[in-house]
């Protein structure tokens, strides 16, 4: 049931016209929204306004054995103190999205993805479910992206660097926080923050983000941990990168057992429906 369930979801894909008021998932718009609405998994959405339903606008379920290529692009090369490797980007057969780390003749690899070129949005709420890595030396990341990022001037208006979740630390329930604009040299500015989640490095949990065009909120499981405007809040669209890095914010990694893995069961983007929180933003 469950594969069929990613698989439905595989199949529909982006195309989906599904209806979800505040909370859960009560009703549909499409002929298909019966049998989906017994398909997909209850999940938390954040609160909304009074007459506006949340719509699943873009979603990987990660079904399938083989990673969609027409989804997603697979940066590689250097990156930090390892290389990003198209090999280490796959899927495990059961639903989700493997990053592996590893070692080879002296050299450290790891996977990452990102939707550039493939899918770009700006607002709305943003999710992954995730299971961690238990090794040092290398940390995977749910985070959005923009081309402006690197353009000074205008704050993150114009493009921030969105981490969602970043977990340099195996074996602490710690979850980095961060945003980042105006480039990444002399004007290069940031804000973020870490967080405690009790039981979080073990286990599958949910990463979100709720970017409306005034504000940032950020939810754990379901959880409010962070609310900010900090850099005047992205009015761009931006892509989604999953990726693991090695580098030593994660400590050694030549201490690490390799291989290590970070799962991810799915990416879901949802917005309001009837044209999106943006619709009336210029
Ligand atoms: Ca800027």
């Amino acid at each position: 049931m469950e594969m069929d369930r990613r698989e439905f979801l595989k199949t529909t894909g982006a195309r989906l016209c599904m209806l979800i008021p505040a909370g859960f998932i009560t009703s549909g718009c499409s002929s298909g929204a019966t049998e989906l609405e017994r398909m997909v998994d209850p999940e938390f959405l954040p609160p909304i306004p009074d007459g506006a339903k949340w719509e699943l606008v873009w979603s990987d379920e990660f079904g399938g054995g083989q990673l969609d290529r027409s989804l997603w692009e697979t940066p590689a090369g250097v990156r930090r103190d390892g290389y990003w490797a198209e090999e280490d980007s796959y899927l495990d057969g059961e639903g989700n999205l493997v990053l592996r780390t590893r070692e080879r003749d002296g050299k450290y690899y790891s996977g990452a993805v990102r939707t550039k070129g493939t899918f770009e949005h700006r607002f709305g709420y943003w999710v992954a479910r995730c299971k961690f890595h238990t090794e040092v030396g290398h940390w995977p990341a749910f985070w959005l992206f923009s081309p402006g990022v690197g353009s000074v001037g205008d704050e993150g208006r114009d493009g921030t660097e969105i981490d969602i979740m970043e977990k340099p630390w195996p074996d602490e329930d710690r979850i980095n926080l961060a945003l980042h604009w105006d480039g990444y040299g002399e004007d290069h500015k940031s804000d973020g923050r870490q967080v405690i989640v009790p039981g979080v490095s073990r286990g599958w949990h949910t990463f979100g983000l709720l970017w409306s065009p005034g504000e940032y909120v950020f939810y754990i499981d379901g959880q409010e941990v962070w609310r900010t405007n900090a850099g005047g809040v992205s009015q761009v669209p931006a892509y989604v990168k999953l990726t693991d890095e090695v580098g030593d914010w994660a400590g050694d990694i030549a201490e690490a057992r390799l291989p290590d893995y970070a799962l991810f069961d799915y990416v879901r983007v949802y917005d309001y429906a009837g044209g999106g929180m943006g619709k009336s933003v210029p």
